[in-house]
């Protein structure tokens, strides 16, 4: 059986979570907190990050490694287009999605959420207006060029889409959304990635597990 350390809100364990049930994969999920210091996890994730995946003896740490090794052990239904220009833009968005967009989207949910709630400290709403006002709206333009007018990126929904969305569903939870007359595309995007089917039942799930719902 396949085991998932990660808190279901993380955006990183919700990129794994969505994959393994795109494939149908069974597994079971252990509510892992982010920035406890757990020694036990340390053993398991030496830099203490969610998500992590264990399999048997093996141990995999970082979601794009996980979901990588998902496709490679069980290919189908595919998360990466086969097309090796488009498989490279995806990881490309992927690699956005984690870093940058996740860095600031998710950042209002980290001050806004895990600050007061995890680390016991206040938000830093100085930081989130500069995160606002200055440092997503570029980034904001970008994406709004990047993604379809309809469906997904490459035609069937991949895991590209929800790189590319998922960090604003945190922001969301804490309160902030883009702007819709300034990005409408980008907008209408979030909105289709949300609803599709085994994305709902994620998101579901773990707005449940936030008291969100
Ligand atoms: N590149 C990693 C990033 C994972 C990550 O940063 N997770 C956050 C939670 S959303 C975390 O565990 N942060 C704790 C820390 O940085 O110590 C991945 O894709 O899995």
């Amino acid at each position: 059986m396949k085991v998932v350390y990660g808190a279901s809100a993380s955006p990183f364990v919700r990129k794994v979570l969505v994959a393994l049930k795109i494939k149908e994969l069974p597994y079971e999920q252990i509510q892992q907190m982010p920035f406890t210091g757990d020694t036990d996890y340390m053993k398991l994730n030496p830099l203490g990050k969610i998500p992590t995946l264990q399999e048997g003896d093996l141990v995999i740490c970082d979601s794009t490694v996980i979901c990588e090794y998902l496709e490679d052990s069980c290919p189908e239904p595919a998360l990466y287009p086969s097309d090796p220009a488009d498989k490279a833009r995806a990881r490309w968005y992927e690699e956005l999605g984690g870093t940058r967009v996740a860095e600031l989207a998710a950042g209002i949910f980290f001050q806004r959420f895990m600050r007061p709630m995890v680390l016991k400290q206040e938000a830093d709403e100085e930081l989130v207006e500069k995160i606002i006002a200055n440092r997503l709206p570029p980034i904001l333009d970008y994406l709004e060029s990047q993604v379809p007018e309809s469906g997904f990126v490459f035609g069937d929904f991949m895991l590209a889409d929800l790189g590319l969305m998922s960090p604003f569903v945190n922001a969301a939870y804490a309160g902030y959304e883009p702007d819709a007359a300034r990005w409408p595309r980008f907008n209408d995007f979030i909105r289709r990635v949300k609803v599709h089917p085994v994305v709902d039942e994620v998101l579901r799930a773990e707005a449940a597990m936030l008291g969100l719902s």
